[in-house]
């Protein structure tokens, strides 16, 4: 299997991806004053880097629960600059997290490969034009409802069927606007219009979700459904939680993990891979 991304790409089976999260709004990196400091950003995906990530992630929106939108300009403004100096200096694909065709053409322009898409449930196909015409990889994640509304009653008959069957009404709706199969990425959207049982529900299901033939990406990282269920209650307390998740997912047949603790990610993901050397691969 392919995975093309811009002028990057990945053959599977392989050793699983990390994607290091680097959000770039004003409440992360701030300088002290009221800009955000790019600076502090190429530190902490330098770091990322030297911890083993194999893509960076840079967000410039907060999709956190009622987390209020940000005007598209201002997220260029954020995340442009920063993908810009990547680009210029590192070798992995750039990532862009926006639901904005706005911002994902001028992230792609400033030299990032791939538009991670939490909104790629919407109807219109502005977005995946701009995907096709830069034949950008494409993570095509599932959500029910938007970030203001999606926490406030999420409810599916059947979450990992009705998620199934959006991947595979996604594909067809994407190659039909001219986004190939081989650019494309599904992810379940974990904690995205999801209760904790839908989450742990879709973990379980993930070995389905491989199927379609395209690379799952997950993200659990720090995510709020595990302090539910086990107390913990800062996102770095999140930590252990997270990686058993990994862990599973990668013997599942999870290609790419979404993290922003880098080092213990790739950890975990080497160990489950060890384990799992004679398993099926994809
Ligand atoms: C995800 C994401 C995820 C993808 C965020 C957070 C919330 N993109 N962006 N998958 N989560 N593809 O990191 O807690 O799970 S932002």
């Amino acid at each position: 299997m392919l995975w093309r991304a811009g002028r990057h790409e990945f053959r599977f089976p392989r050793p699983t991806l990390v994607m290091g999260v680097l959000n770039v709004t004003p409440d992360s990196f701030s300088d002290g004053g009221q800009f955000f400091s790019v600076e502090a950003a190429l530190e902490r995906a330098g770091q990322m880097l030297r911890e083993g990530a194999d893509l960076l992630d840079v967000g410039g929106e907060s999709t956190r629960p009622g987390a209020a939108p940000v005007p598209a300009e201002e997220e260029i403004r954020r995340v442009v600059p920063v993908i810009r100096q990547l680009a210029a200096r590192v070798q992995v694909p750039i990532s862009v997290d926006t639901q904005k065709p706005e911002v994902a053409r001028a992230a792609l322009l400033a030299g990032a490969g791939i538009v991670n898409d939490i909104a790629a449930s919407r109807d219109d196909d502005a977005m995946w034009r701009v995907v096709a015409e830069f034949r950008a990889g494409y993570v095509a994640m599932h959500m029910q409802g938007t970030p203001q509304t999606m926490q406030q009653n999420p409810a599916y008959a059947d979450v990992a069927r009705e998620v199934d069957e959006f991947f595979a009404g996604r594909l067809a709706r994407l190659e039909r606007a001219g986004v190939r199969g081989e650019q494309v990425v599904l992810d379940p959207g974990i904690g995205f219009g999801k209760t904790l049982e839908h989450n742990l529900q879709l973990l379980g299901a993930l070995k389905r979700f491989v199927r379609h033939g395209r690379p799952v990406l997950l993200g659990v990282s720090r995510k709020s459904f595990i302090g539910r269920l086990t107390g913990a209650e800062t996102p770095a307390e999140r930590l252990p939680g997270a990686l058993a998740c990994a862990a599973l997912a990668v013997r599942d047949g999870v290609q790419i993990l979404r993290a922003h603790d880098v080092r213990e990610t790739v950890q975990a993901a080497r160990m489950a891979e060890a384990i799992h050397a004679d398993g099926p691969k994809q």
